[in-house]
């Protein structure tokens, strides 16, 4: 799997729907997955909800999209990719709707693709990925591009009837050697009296935010900055639930050879579901949902004490949430350190140095298996005097998110081999840390007979 797409909530439940290939652990033949939940927490796995159909102009692959309600039918706006012989692939925004409760069945728009053919006069690099929200009585999209040469750009059109639409102009265009040459996967929304524009660039490989204003259809970006650090999340979607929260979930690709993800039989996930907020800083606050809070069990807890060398913790699991507060004090570097074997021969650690502000992940002991992706990723977590390291971590087997003072992130894919890699604990380097206070839940798991 890679792309959320179609995030909606219609009927009381929220509907991901996901790229995927159904044919085997590895990127291909895409299809829409589909899956559904009441809580954004359980979800139920339903069957392939859109495939390509031969001899059309979604042959090749039903790439991403999004899904809005229309007098209240569900709609999708996906790119149908077609690739005749020799010639490179032809992206073209098509449409769908679905009529059935449980959006399982999707009826494609005879006349596809709604689209016939890119702006004319602008040479173009892909020409994919959608957004489309109305106002008033006119419908507008926009499309994931980049102009040669220049930069990556989100390409706006406008229509009355979802399948006649004219192109307005690029709301937005980036340098090429500074974001990238092609935006996948754009999505845009008003927070507040800002607006949020997030990008996919390549081939960045991460996921760019730009805060700022959206007057007249042109974006107009304040503030810059990457949605998760940690070098595994890309293309996010989002979308506005019935509490007016804007949700997104990202994909997370592998950390390991493909050979082993072809042997897991499995390869991608989805993020946890995130909540977004424009900050009166002007950075990005992301926070996980507080529906996740029903996963929590058995409770662990530490209230103030100092941490000074490395204190092994009494709670274990490959499955935990983690709230942790620290000082840093006079400490060289402090932090936790989760899924560990007791003899360290497995250990991912969660580091920050208060000198440098660096709030990184070391996987260099992360895993046995030598195919596993070692190199750190950190952000930049500047703290005032005073100001306390309020790090929320989900550790989840092969996946730890990490959850910096309510908008850094850093998602990273571990893949310990060992049973006995669950233990966790806490250290501080040349120094005492303070830990202010230290919550641990052991996660229950979402499958029905999950521990
Ligand atoms: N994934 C899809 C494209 C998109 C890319 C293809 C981003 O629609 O641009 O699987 O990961």
């Amino acid at each position: 799997m890679n792309d959320p797409n179609g995030l909606i909530q219609w009927q009381g439940q929220y509907h991901l729907f996901y790229q995927y290939n159904p044919f085997a652990a590895v990127w291909g033949s895409i299809h829409w997955g589909h899956a559904v939940s009441d809580d954004l927490v359980h979800w139920r796995d339903l069957p392939i909800a859109l495939s390509p159909t031969p001899g059309t102009v979604d042959e090749y692959a039903v790439f991403s999209g999004c899904a809005f309600s229309v007098h209240g039918v569900v709609n999708i706006m996906y790119t149908g990719v077609h690739k005749p012989a020799g010639v490179p692939r032809i992206e073209r925004p098509c449409l769908a709707t679905s009529t059935d409760d449980e959006l399982g069945t999707w009826q494609k728009y005879p006349g596809n693709p709604v689209i016939p053919s890119p702006p004319p006069g602008l040479d173009l690099l892909g020409f994919r990925d959608h957004a489309v929200w109305r106002e008033d009585t006119t419908w507008y999209q926009i499309i994931g591009s980049g102009i040669r040469g220049v930069g990556g750009t989100v390409l706006l059109y406008h229509s009355t009837d979802l399948v006649h639409w004219e192109f307005v102009h690029p709301i937005c265009i980036g340098d090429h050697n500074q974001t990238g040459e092609m935006w996948e996967c754009p999505d845009l929304f008003k927070s507040g009296d800002k607006h949020v524009l997030m990008i996919s660039p390549v081939p960045l490989r991460k996921t760019l935010y730009f805060v700022g204003t959206f007057d007249e259809h042109r974006f107009e970006a304040q503030h810059q900055g990457t949605l998760d650090d940690g070098g595994y999340l890309y293309a996010p979607q989002s979308f506005t639930d019935d509490r007016a929260r804007r949700i997104m979930f990202g994909w997370l690709w592998e950390g390991r050879a493909e050979s082993a993800q072809i042997a897991a039989g499995w390869a991608g996930v989805m993020s946890l579901p995130r909540a977004l907020v424009a900050r009166s800083d002007g950075a990005l606050g992301v926070e996980p949902v507080s529906e996740l809070r029903r996963l929590r069990g058995r409770h662990f807890g530490v209230q103030r004490t100092t941490v000074s060398a490395t204190t092994t913790l009494t709670v274990r699991g490959a499955a935990l949430e983690i709230a942790a507060e620290f000082l840093p004090g006079r400490a060289g570097q402090f932090g936790l350190n989760v899924l560990c074997a007791p003899d360290g021969g497995e250990q991912t650690l969660i580091v920050y140095h208060p000198a440098s502000a660096w709030l990184s992940i070391d996987r260099s002991q992360s895993s046995l298996d030598p195919s596993v992706h070692r190199e750190p990723h950190g952000t930049y977590v500047a703290l005032s005097e005073g100001e306390t390291l309020m790090l929320h971590v989900f550790v989840d087997h092969s996946v730890i998110e990490v959850y910096a003072n309510g908008s850094a992130c850093l998602t990273t894919r571990v893949y310990p081999l060992r049973a006995e890699s669950v233990g966790v604990e806490l250290f501080a380097r040349g120094g005492p840390a303070e830990l202010r206070k230290l919550d641990v839940w052991e996660m229950r798991s979402i499958w029905p007979g999950g521990a």
